[in-house]
């Protein structure tokens, strides 16, 4: 029903010859939609239980978008296919907010891309480390306090920790008590949180307009020069650490397995993933970032590893509210994935820095 309404307010677009779900967030919905004029489009309804505010996250995007489109042009480059472009409603918004409150959007589907949930060569990964950084780069002179901080303390890994641990206390469906091996996983490394607030306090690092969700499938690729066009899913985009960009994306992708596999002897550090992503990421915005961040970086992909563990594990516990599930269990094999990545990262830490050093 809603979708047939929020459909009625895109008619403008074309005659609509199909439409089906499409991709693998966690998040919104989404919906890849065909025109017979040969137009494609993406339509989103924003996850309101996640988004509180969503108009702001929508004029974030808004805002953002613009400005890329703008600086995209002035280099001579093809905004249409190198970010995202919001599509009117009938009546010329931005979004459509639906009977029952739901805030819809839709952007031009960027034809002729690939989406990956694993990179299929190190160059990819190369690729999608300067995507990212290049990213930064290009909204560093973005003016930040336009910006709606969309979700509070999305990256504070030590209020993300709290969190945790009050989940645990309550444990609404008793599971806590078969997990308590993974808890205690997490509550051992209970240091880690307090690494990127405690640089933060002393202000040896400082908050930049950052993207906040690295991952690799948060990238689209060229299908045919397998070269990173775009950078999508901008929900997430706030004040935040540059750093977490590089950790969280470490964290999806060189992990030699998949984020929910269950095999756990698949799933690891890739350090020549590792590798790829850092000459990519410090080849594009390594000259911004100071000495501190720097040294950090390797730390980072241990941080957002374990700051998702926490959220996995902990939306296991609360009964899978958060994050979307499609088996049995599935935050929980999460969870386990993201242990054993630490572990590995913990074994590969003087390796990571070595390489973080050459390529700055
Ligand atoms: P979520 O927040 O739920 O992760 P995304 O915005 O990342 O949602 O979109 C989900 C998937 O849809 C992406 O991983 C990608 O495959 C695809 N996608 C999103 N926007 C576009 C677009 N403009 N062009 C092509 N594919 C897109
Ligand atoms: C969610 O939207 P998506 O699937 O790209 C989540 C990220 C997590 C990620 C784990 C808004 O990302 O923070 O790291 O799942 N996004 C939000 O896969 O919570
Ligand atoms: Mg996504």
């Amino acid at each position: 029903m809603a979708l047939a309404e929020v459909l009625k307010q895109y008619s403008s677009i074309g005659n609509l010859k199909g439409d089906c779900e499409y991709g693998n967030g966690h998040i919104n919905d989404t919906y890849l939609l065909e025109y017979d004029n040969n137009r494609e489009v993406i339509l989103q309804r924003i996850n309101r239980s996640i988004f509180k505010e969503p108009e702001k996250l929508m004029e974030n995007i808004y805002l953002v978008t613009s400005f890329l489109k703008d600086k995209i042009i002035k280099r001579g480059g093809d905004y249409t296919r190198e970010t995202l472009n919001l599509i009117d409603t009938n009546d010329g918004n931005y979004f459509y907010k639906d009977s029952d409150g739901d805030i819809w959007r839709a952007y031009d589907f960027i034809k002729d891309t690939v989406c990956y949930e694993k990179v299929e060569s190190a160059n990819e990964f190369y690729e999608s480390g300067f995507a990212f950084g290049n990213f930064q780069n290009m909204l560093s002179d973005f003016p930040v306090e336009k910006l709606s901080e969309v979700i509070k303390d999305f990256h504070n890994t030590q209020k993300r920790y709290e969190t945790f641990i009050n989940g645990v206390c309550e444990d609404p469906l008793g599971r806590a008590c078969d997990v308590q091996k993974e808890i205690e996983f997490f509550k051992e490394r209970e240091e880690y949180t307090r690494i990127f607030n405690e640089a933060i306090e002393n202000k040896e690092i400082s908050l930049r307009v950052t993207h906040n969700d690295t991952k690799l499938n948060n990238i689209l690729f060229d299908k045919y020069t397998k070269k990173a066009l775009c950078v999508i899913d901008l929900d997430t985009i706030m004040p935040g650490v540059a750093d977490f960009d590089f950790g969280d994306a470490i964290r999806f992708g060189a992990n030699k397995g998949l984020e929910d596999e269950r095999d756990l002897s698949k799933v690891g550090l890739d350090i020549e993933l590792f590798n790829a992503f850092s000459e990519g990421f410090l080849k594009a915005c390594g000259k911004s970032l100071n000495k501190r961040e720097i040294e950090l970086l390797p730390m980072a992909a241990v941080v957002m590893t374990y700051e998702c563990g926490i959220r996995f594990l902990g939306d296991y516990i609360a009964g899978d509210k958060y994050f979307k599930i499609s088996r049995e269990n599935h935050n929980l094999d999460r969870a386990r994935t993201q242990m054993k990545l630490i572990s590995d990262m913990e074994s590969n830490m003087d390796k990571m820095k070595k390489i973080v050093e050459k390529y700055i």
